[in-house]
């Protein structure tokens, strides 16, 4: 089968560049081989192996695409391994943080194709936030080894996002995870993850609450996040309620990450 991107190639170690093209944040599971991709793309060498909760903090790199005569450069972000972003423990607060306030073009949701049924809760809850999404099949070797058969396409279709299978220890398919998250940011592929629906009492409480907030802050009126603000209120969330009584939700920001 031809290489979709057989003209690609990731220029890692970059010295030299004058801006940054897009933002690509990679989110996923404890060990799941994020911070393995991350050094993969940056030629950088932040820890792994092969225990849970390495990566504490947000650490950034960049590389280069390189399409033919075309050059795009991203900024990557390696975060905290975590199993939701109900923001309990400080990795789930980072990496809760930086999808909600955060800048970034697409989010590379990295799953342990040996493991995913429990990967996909954290992806729920990143659909909540984001359409901007691409999963990452990594670790398709230890899949193959213990005998898993997963149909990619029956997989994508049903969850309604581009998938690729990889292996981030080697880079297999790394260049073609990045054409596609390209095609994804400019449009190219239109994006609207499956989302989990609530208990039709549920939503009447939340539409509620939804009115109260607005009353409060109509200028939250088509903000995209009001959905998953208006849970976090019904959780306590610290954060959000405290944002929210400042009123300082940054609207702006996060309405350009929203719109596929
Ligand atoms: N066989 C195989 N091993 C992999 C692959 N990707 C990563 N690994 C290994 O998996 C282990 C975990 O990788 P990390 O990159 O540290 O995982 P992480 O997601 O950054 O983990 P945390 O920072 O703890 O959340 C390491 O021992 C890697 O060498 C892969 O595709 N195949
Ligand atoms: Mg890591």
């Amino acid at each position: 089968m031809k290489k979709e991107c057989e003209n690609c190639q990731i220029l890692r170690n970059l010295k030299n560049y004058n801006k940054v093209d897009y933002t690509i944040a990679l989110v996923g599971n404890p060990n799941v081989g994020k911070s393995t991709l991350f050094n993969y793309y940056t030629g950088m060498s932040v820890r792994v192996g092969n225990w849970p909760g390495k990566t504490v903090s947000k650490i950034e790199g960049f590389f280069q695409l390189k399409i033919q005569d075309k050059k795009y450069v991203f900024k990557i972000i390696d975060l905290p391994g975590v199993y939701s972003i109900f923001s309990f423990t400080p990795e789930e607060e980072v990496t809760r943080n930086f999808l909600f306030l955060g800048s970034y073009d697409l989010v590379i949701i990295i799953l342990d194709a040996t493991n995913l049924e429990k990967n996909m809760i954290l992806a729920f809850q990143i659909f909540e936030i984001t359409n901007k999404v691409i999963f990452a099949l990594n670790l398709i070797d230890e899949a193959k080894r213990k005998g898993i058969k997963i149909d990619i396409d029956k997989f994508q279709d049903r969850f309604k996002v581009p998938t690729i299978p990889i292996i981030a220890s080697t880079g297999y398919n790394a260049d073609l995870l990045i054409y596609k998250s390209l095609e994804i940011i400019q449009g190219k592929i239109k994006v609207d993850p499956l989302k989990y629906k609530l208990p039709p009492e549920l939503e009447n409480i939340i539409n509620e609450i939804k009115k109260e907030i607005l009353e409060y802050y109509p200028e939250l009126e088509n903000y995209p996040h009001l959905k998953w603000i208006t849970l976090r209120v019904l959780e306590g969330d610290k954060l959000v309620i405290e944002m929210l009584r400042k009123k300082v939700i940054p609207i702006n920001k996060t309405t350009k990450l929203l719109t596929t």
